[in-house]
């Protein structure tokens, strides 16, 4: 890793050129926006226990998962944040069952932001990783802001994830390469330090909540158990590392290469169920893996032209090395 001094936005303003030219400024405004966001989030979870703002809110989201109080803590830090930097239309939240609708931001150029705040939060209460996932896509000056949310992966302009580690590590594309930057908790600026990610063709490591393997599909329970196999020459048996936090999980997958995955549950296999949330989740983390030369998959098609109906869907997701996630969707067509 290496010390650039290049600033998060001093590199956001050299892809101005690669975004249509009336969003590049709103791009920049908001990724600054959510950058500011992170040091926020990340001096609160140094200091939650102390704040006494570990454990839960009390009741679900929308998506039926436990609030935590740092999960509706941090959906206020991101809404304050988004409306101070006028460039969003409409927030999708995890933390809100309807998009936060933002008159600050709804011009032409405004952006609908789509947004898990505190990401993992079951790490959360046991000092694990958590990390924040956001999506930018065109508002194109429409009210209300939220619709503009809804269609194929391929209409993002800017996706990116912040990890809550040993560091603050942000990540962002904005469609030319994915890009690292490490928080200088002395400047509380964010500086290059993984310039150009690219993933390895291939890994040696995979992540899945193995504890679901009796409700995967047939091609996704032979996949893992291939990779289980000792043979020498293509490097099995991989290594499972598996966080709870799919950012955590992500980085390293986009680091160091190999495959993450969350596919669907098929106790009904007719009402096939995944998890994770397509707006906040999968579409973000697909643009990140295929802008660093890897692959995200639904198991049958690419994760990017699933398109959103509905503000809080959800798909499933195998993403990483590019001859790794091929592998795996060859292990569902058999
Ligand atoms: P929470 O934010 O509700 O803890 O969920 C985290 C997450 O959406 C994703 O970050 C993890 O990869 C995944 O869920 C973990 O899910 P399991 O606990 O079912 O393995």
């Amino acid at each position: 890793m290496t010390q650039s001094g290049v600033t998060l936005q001093t590199h956001l303003e050299g892809r101005r050129a690669k975004l249509p030219a009336e969003y590049a400024p709103t791009v920049a405004a908001v990724v600054d926006a959510l950058a500011g966001a992170g040091v926020q989030i990340e001096r609160e979870l140094a200091y939650a226990a102390l704040h006494g703002r570990l454990g839960v809110a009390g009741g679900n989201n929308v998506t039926g998962d436990t609030v935590k109080k740092l999960d509706v803590w941090g959906h206020e830090t991101v809404v304050a944040a988004l409306r101070a930097s006028r460039a969003c239309a409409a927030l999708v939240s995890e933390e809100a069952p309807e998009p936060v609708e933002m008159a600050e931001g709804a011009g032409q150029a405004g952006l609908v932001v789509c947004c898990d705040p505190v990401d993992g939060s079951s790490n959360l209460d046991v000092g694990g990783s958590v990390g924040t996932i956001f999506s930018l896509r065109p508002g194109r000056g429409r009210t209300p802001g939220g619709p503009g949310a809804l269609g194929p992966g391929d209409q993002q302009l800017c996706a990116g994830y912040i990890l809550y580690g040993p560091a603050t590590i942000l990540v962002y594309t904005a469609g030319d390469g994915t890009h690292g930057f490490t928080l200088d908790r002395d400047s509380g600026k964010f500086l290059l330090t993984l310039p150009d990610m690219r993933v390895p063709a291939r890994g040696k490591t995979y992540g899945i909540n193995e504890g679901n393997a009796l409700t995967w599909h047939p091609g996704q329970r032979a996949y893992v158990e291939h990779l289980k196999q000792k043979d020498k020459a293509s490097g099995r048996p991989y290594s499972l590392r598996y966080s709870g936090a799919m950012v955590a999980d992500v980085h390293r997958t986009l680091l160091d290469g190999g495959i993450f995955m969350y596919p669907s549950d098929m106790a009904e296999p007719a009402k096939p169920k995944p998890k994770l949330r397509l707006l906040y989740e999968v579409a973000p983390m697909a643009l990140l893996a295929e802008q660093a030369g890897g692959r995200a998959s639904t198991g049958t098609g690419r994760c990017l032209d699933v398109v959103a109906t509905e503000y809080h869907q959800r798909a499933p997701i195998l993403v990483g090395s590019a001859e790794d996630v091929a592998l795996a969707e060859d292990f569902y067509r058999r």
